[in-house]
């Protein structure tokens, strides 16, 4: 007796002698299925006395580096039916078909040894409209001698279509074509844009977001995925997050925000703001830690998400302001950003809602005229040093601001462009123009004073504001502390512990970013 052994699997459906050997399918036809010549679709009308309609490969020898590839479309534009679980399972089995595991468990928050929190390869039709690829390594759980996979639809209703296409099991290539190629028997065919062995990108990528979610349209050009979610007015969704419009979280299915792939070997920070329900009944509270969100970057297109961090529902009751710096294994020419609820209970239920997200590469320094101070929301880094003109758009006044001649330029050392205050024994100051500021605006800055670790107040740096062009100074924030009467100081329902806007010698010996959000009693006039 001889068996063909099959290891790999390779099938656009454009042969059906291949797909016969390869596959058995219940209620599966092979035909061209939205805007694809040769697909396996499953659609009609559920038959009676049959709810599930499923393929499956044949057995295969699964070993280390093997890979499993398809695209996926579901619904095809229609809406899935409502109130049933039409979601497609992918699975696989090493003995026989007798049972059945997931091929990706779900690792999500609260989990025991999640090593990086994944959804699970279970597909729902509000990520799969239009045709996608889905990459997966295959665990070893599915390693064995005689392994087979299936895709199956357990319910569904005459709208509730899917199909598969450009099935590939086999070999992993190099790098997994790093999420933007098709494997291809060991080779990558790389997408549009992106070539070499393993599919770089060609040129190089944008470097920088700027969000703030004013408008529907253009939406796309900024984000490669919206899912779930849409930009309301403020008098909608879960009401103002940051400033005018937010894109609000509300509906059925997966939810997740998704970047393009950005160059971000010179990115810093990810400053975003973020609510987790609202006051209004229409926008409930999640009550759980896997109703929250994450926020994770992936190097290869999607295959894989590392972690920045995990927003915890009851952190952002409230319409809250973060600031991520991101982690070195997040910067490379090629990283995509997500923010997704794993969890959630269902149409119009733990709602959530984002606003202005900068994420900016040093690479793009930008400059606020301040003749035009309303342009973009809230943002403000970095006035460009290195253009004096820009300067002198900027600030309306600088009190010994330079070195003396002979220490010139050598003010810790590497400070490749910066404004350094050093001459005199007078008040050294930056004085900026007026400023029209609105609630919300945030103020950031890198601070480095005397470069030394030596702790003293005696020489420290207040950050203040004057409403009344300068005649009187306050600090832009008070300290707020365990048992402190100046109550004024700590506004909010919070009555959170708070730094004051001074910063003293021996903790800034370095670079440091600060970043403040303006106080509403700053910001009003
Ligand atoms: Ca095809
Ligand atoms: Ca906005
Ligand atoms: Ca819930």
């Amino acid at each position: 007796m001889t068996s063909v052994l099959f290891n790999t699997i390779s099938l656009d459906f454009s042969n059906v002698l291949d797909v016969t050997q390869s596959l058995g399918f219940y209620l599966g036809h092979v035909q061209p299925y939205c805007q694809h010549d040769w697909t396996l679709s499953f659609s009609g009308e559920p038959s009676p006395g049959s709810s599930i309609r499923y393929v499956e490969t044949q057995s295969m020898q699964i070993g280390a580096s093997y890979t499993l590839q398809f695209s996926l479309v579901m619904g095809c534009g229609r809406d899935p039916s409502p109130h049933i679980d039409t979601q497609v399972r992918l699975e696989f089995s090493t003995n026989h078909g007798l049972t059945w595991h997931l091929v990706k468990e779900a690792c999500l928050p609260g989990m025991p040894s999640c090593s990086e929190f994944t959804a699970p390869s279970v597909y729902h039709p509000s990520e799969f409209t239009d045709w996608r690829r889905i990459t997966l390594p295959l665990p070893h759980r599915a390693w064995s001698s005689a392994t087979r996979f299936r895709w199956i639809q357990n319910y569904y209703g005459e709208q509730d279509e899917w199909a598969l296409d450009d099935i590939y099991i086999g070999q992993q290539c190099l790098q997994m074509c790093h999420g933007h190629g098709w494997c291809d028997h060991g080779h990558c065919r790389c997408d549009p844009g992106f070539s070499g062995l393993d599919c770089q990108a060609s040129s190089p990528l944008s470097s920088s977001i700027l969000s703030d979610f004013e408008s529907q349209d253009g939406l796309l050009a900024v984000w490669q995925e919206v899912i779930g979610g849409e930009v309301v007015t403020p008098d909608m969704g879960c009401g103002v997050v940051s400033s005018g419009s937010s894109l609000y979280f509300s509906k059925a299915g997966l939810r997740q925000l998704v970047s393009y792939d950005l160059d971000t070997e010179w990115a810093e920070f990810v400053q975003f703001y973020l609510r987790v329900g609202g006051d209004w009944v229409q926008c409930n509270m999640a009550d759980s830690r896997e109703e929250g969100v994450l926020l994770q970057y992936s190097n290869d297109g999607g295959i894989s998400w590392g972690l920045i961090a995990e927003m915890y529902f009851t952190d952002f009751t409230k319409p809250r302001f973060v600031h991520y710096e991101l982690p070195q294994a997040s910067k490379t020419p090629c990283t995509r950003f997500r923010w997704w609820q794993p969890l959630h209970s269902g149409d119009g239920y733990d709602q959530w809602a984002i606003d202005d997200v900068i994420i900016l590469s040093e690479r793009e320094k930008h400059i606020i005229p301040m003749a035009n101070p309303t342009m973009p929301q809230n943002f403000y880094e970095k006035p460009a040093f290195d253009y004096p003109l820009n300067q002198m758009s900027v600030w309306l006044m600088l009190g010994n601001e330079g070195m003396e001649k002979e220490r010139n330029g050598s003010f810790c050392a590497p400070t490749p462009s910066a404004m350094v205050f050093g001459r005199s024994d007078g008040d050294r100051v930056a004085v900026t123009r007026d400023l029209v500021l609105r609630p919300g605006y945030t103020l950031q800055f890198k601070l480095n004073i005397g470069c030394e670790s030596q702790f003293s107040a005696s020489a420290s740096v207040l950050l203040q504001y004057s409403h009344d062009a300068g005649r009187t100074w306050a600090l832009v924030k008070e300290g707020c502390y365990l048992g402190s009467s100046g109550a004024g100081g700590c506004e909010g329902s919070g009555r959170e512990l708070r730094e004051p806007t001074v910063y003293a010698t021996g903790d800034y010996e370095s670079w440091t970013r600060v970043t403040i959000v303006i106080p509403r009693n700053v910001a009003a006039r």
